[in-house]
């Protein structure tokens, strides 16, 4: 037996990681070997609001990226072992941090080391003497940078949706949350009924002006706790955790409704789109791929039966 609220919490959880809200604050992960250094740049940034994981060395790292999650690196230049630019190398080899900003403190800010440091794939060399306010504007322009980097790649550009790979980890977390705890989530797969005809009649612009229209219905109809995302082109992946049966259906088929009854316009001329939707609950599968398997059968199903409805 679980209380809603473990779920609620795992799901919040959940969110933080993957939508990475405009109210978060910047967040930065500074190594230097010397601890006083650590505790003068961590409380410098702090008191302009940013978050800090200050580190006194680099195997600490790795078990960090656990945690926290960074929208800048900071290394100092010179460590024992593994020093400011191995470092570097070894962030960017990380999948989620590729193209993430990272800046490095020395008090030897030569030019022989500004260009080994840029030529090593890191974005910038900062003097360990420049005046704090300087600092603080610096690591808080890469820092937007970084942030906006990381959640544009995680977001669907036209419709600012989570994009195919973020909504299914976090339909694939979701699932593991409900198996652990004993609750529940839907993952229900939504596509657009006769979609290509709707782009060769309208043209693509028209096409899609549709999908931004579903992307908003489906912003104001879920939960704060539900997460959407475009899985395809017309294709798009819901996950609802924390839902009973009966309640899940009812609201979907009430967002299916909902679209269906909205009337576009192209060129003085109305038309009116459906979608037809598969829907699979956790505890009909085994293990995850199945949801997915059954999802998409059910969703054949209901093109099958005719469109504009939803299989369970
Ligand atoms: P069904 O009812 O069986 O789903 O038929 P359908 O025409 O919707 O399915 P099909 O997979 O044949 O065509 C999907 C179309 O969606 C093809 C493509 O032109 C259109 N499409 C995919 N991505 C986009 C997009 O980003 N914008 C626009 N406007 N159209 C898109
Ligand atoms: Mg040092
Ligand atoms: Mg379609
Ligand atoms: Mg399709």
């Amino acid at each position: 037996f679980v209380k809603p609220a473990e779920t609620t919490l795992l799901v919040r959880k959940i969110h933080q990681s993957l939508k990475m809200s405009e109210k978060q604050p910047l967040k930065v992960l500074l190594v230097d070997d010397q601890q006083s250094m650590v505790d003068y740049f961590s409380s410098l940034l702090r008191s302009h609001g940013l978050m800090v994981k200050g580190l006194s060395s680099a195997e600490q790292v790795l078990p960090a990226l656990e945690q926290f999650e960074p929208d800048l690196f900071i290394f100092d230049l010179y460590m024992p072992e593994v020093n400011g630019l191995e470092l570097a190398k070894m962030i960017r080899q990380l999948d989620k941090y590729t193209s993430s900003p990272i800046l490095v403190l020395s008090s030897d800010d030569t030019m022989q080391n500004k260009v080994s440091i840029i030529q090593a794939g890191s974005d910038d060399l900062i003097s360990k003497q420049t005046a704090p306010s300087l600092f603080v504007a610096q690591v808080i322009s890469r820092a937007q940078r970084g942030h906006d980097i990381r959640s544009s790649a995680s977001r669907d550009s036209l419709t600012g949706l989570l994009n195919h790979t973020q909504i299914l980890v976090a339909a694939r977390r979701c699932y593991n949350v409900a198996k652990r705890i004993n609750s529940q989530v839907c993952i229900a797969m939504f596509d657009l009924d006769h979609f290509k005809k709707v782009n060769d009649t309208y043209g693509h612009a028209g096409g899609d002006k549709v999908l931004l229209a579903f992307a908003h219905l489906l912003q104001q109809s879920l939960r704060q706790t539900d997460f959407t995302g475009r899985y395809g082109g017309e294709e798009f992946m819901l996950v609802l955790p924390d839902m009973q049966k009966p309640l899940a259906i009812a609201k979907l088929n009430a967002i299916r409704e909902s679209f269906s009854h909205i009337v576009f316009v192209e060129d003085g001329v109305e038309f009116k789109v459906t979608l037809s939707g598969g829907l699979v609950f956790s505890d009909e599968c085994e293990e995850f791929q199945d949801c997915l398997l059954l999802a998409d059968k059910h969703l054949y199903e209901a093109k099958r039966l005719g469109r504009n409805q939803l299989v369970v």
